[in-house]
């Protein structure tokens, strides 16, 4: 009879007292932008990060996520770098644009400095679905982007490079 095997999930470590984590955050629809720092913030404090672990640098717009994403990245003083920002579909095609450009610069930087880079962008075709992302009646995903951000520090912890 075959014997059977289950097969082996790789752990996921809690956050070390060594662990810090930048937060990029666009100044662009603050009042939604705002919401979704505090829920990442909320987030890392709950996993035991302490704010003197915790550096947040504002931008103007989404579209300056990535370059201030990429200088945090390469200090290499961070295990993550989450970026916030909310996008809102207007009367032209700039939020495919912006989503297009920032979507793929944040995972290139994240790829090529081999750390989390977190993608915490909505995008929205109404202020609306910004505001029921953002704390209201779909969660807030400022929070689910900390949770991925202290998943992944945590499983690339028991994944060393070779
Ligand atoms: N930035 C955002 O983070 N969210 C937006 O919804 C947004 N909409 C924009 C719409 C227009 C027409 C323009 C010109 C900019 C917008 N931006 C938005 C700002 C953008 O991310 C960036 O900060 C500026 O384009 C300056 O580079």
């Amino acid at each position: 009879m075959l014997k059977s095997t289950v097969p082996q999930i790789i752990p996921i470590s809690p956050p070390d007292a060594s662990d810090c984590f930048a937060i990029v955050v666009a100044e662009w629809n603050r009042s939604i932008t705002t919401k979704l720092l505090d829920g990442a913030l909320e987030t890392l404090r709950a996993a035991g990060v302490d704010d003197s672990r915790i550096d947040v640098a504002w931008v103007p717009g989404s579209w300056e996520l990535p370059v201030a994403a990429q200088r945090l990245a390469q200090s290499g003083k961070y295990a993550s770098v989450l970026c916030l920002g909310a996008v809102i579909r207007g009367e032209t095609s700039h939020d495919q644009h912006i989503n297009r450009g920032v979507s793929l610069g944040l995972m290139e930087i994240s790829l090529a400095n081999d750390l989390p880079v977190m993608f915490g962008v909505l995008t929205c075709e109404s202020m609306e679905q910004a505001i029921h992302r953002a704390g209201g009646n779909v969660g807030n995903k400022g929070i689910e982007c900390a949770e991925a951000a202290l998943q992944m520090v945590g499983l690339l912890k028991n994944c060393p490079p070779e």
